[in-house]
């Protein structure tokens, strides 16, 4: 059965809420763009899963006190990098068959700019390493030990990434795995994509993740790949990506999405577009988890999965909240 996505502006204002998407009330509004969509208003900020939360709140900052979008979605996005609880981002995020945690970041701004670092090693925030790529050289991406010298030359500090936490469950992982064979599923996923639109309409974007558990060494995933894990068109919108890298790269997810919305499409239809793409170019579903989110210059919003339990985190001057996406299948 098809659940449908809902904001509750009324009771969401201003209060910091989390809410489930299955809010059911009267002041219910569909984001889809239906006759009684609201249009966020900006600045907005969106980003990937309940760590978007707490993301959000640090961008919003910067967002209402006029700092721009690629500001807000750059200090946001660390958050999650320095937390080191979180298994997927940054310091603390699973390291790779070998033990060792390799980062995969992008950005991207209003003028088609970009920078991205990947296979990036003892750097705690990326995000701020592929900034500087964006901003200080004429390339788009550094990977591995290039990318870590030229993270050093700036200034950037070596950081030990692997957790006390997160070296135990590794250790725990190869006892009990074929090291060859890294498993995937949805519960290893869990990167930061966040998309923000400033005061004055433009639209910034940041992915940033520590990429597939137990990955094959030397593996990158879709976060760096400007056009897979995100992309910006500030004519249009913006959309990012989470969950298994290898499909979304396959589709050239966010990319694609921009395409649809530059068409016409609401942010969540195209968003819903892509994920039935990736179905289709899939035989085998299983563990094929894929979440998308989307804004367009407008001011809506949208998210959507291949698997239930996706959610995105919505910040605006009327919202503050969770909302679980709809998708294809159902894991329950
Ligand atoms: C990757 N897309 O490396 C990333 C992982 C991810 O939530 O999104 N995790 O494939």
């Amino acid at each position: 059965m098809k659940r449908r996505t809902f904001f509750n502006l009324s009771a969401a204002a201003g209060l910091g809420m989390i809410l489930p998407r299955s809010v059911s009330n009267a002041s219910e509004i569909n984001p889809r763009g239906d006759s009684d969509n609201p249009t966020l208003e900006k600045p907005i900020v969106i980003s990937t899963w309940e760590h978007g939360m707490v993301a959000n709140e640090a961008a919003w900052k910067q967002l209402i006190e006029g700092g721009s979008a690629l500001d807000a979605v750059e200090t946001g996005v660390r958050v999650t990098e320095s937390d080191p609880n979180n298994l997927s981002v940054g310091i603390g995020g699973l390291p790779d068959r070998d033990g060792n945690v390799t980062l995969d970041a992008c950005i991207m701004n209003h003028k088609h700019q970009c920078g991205a670092v990947a296979y990036l090693q003892d750097i705690e925030n990326p995000i701020s390493v592929a900034r500087k790529v964006m901003e200080e050289t004429p390339h788009v991406m550094l990977v591995g030990a290039g990318a870590k010298q030229f993270a050093l030359e700036k200034g950037f500090v070596e950081t030990e990434l692997l957790t006390h936490g997160t070296k135990r469950l590794w250790m725990k992982w190869q006892e009990g795995q074929n090291p060859d064979r890294p498993p995937i599923n949805h519960e290893n996923h869990d990167t930061i994509g966040m998309l923000a639109m400033d005061k004055e309409g433009n639209l910034s974007g940041a992915c940033t993740t520590s990429g597939w558990a137990y990955k094959l060494p030397g593996r990158v995933g879709d976060s760096p790949i400007i056009g897979a894990g995100l992309f910006v068109d500030n004519e249009v919108g913006a959309a990012c990506a989470t969950g298994l890298g290898e499909a979304v790269i396959r589709i050239a997810g966010s990319s694609i999405i921009v395409e649809l919305m530059r068409q016409g499409h609401h942010p969540e239809k195209a968003c819903e577009m892509a994920v039935k793409r990736i179905i289709k170019t899939h035989k085998d579903t299983s563990n094929l988890q894929v979440g998308f989110i989307a804004m367009n210059k407008k001011g809506d919003v949208g998210g959507y999965s291949v698997y239930s339990g996706f959610n995105y985190a919505v910040r605006n001057k009327d919202i503050n909240m969770l909302v679980n996406t709809e998708f294809d299948l159902d894991l329950n």
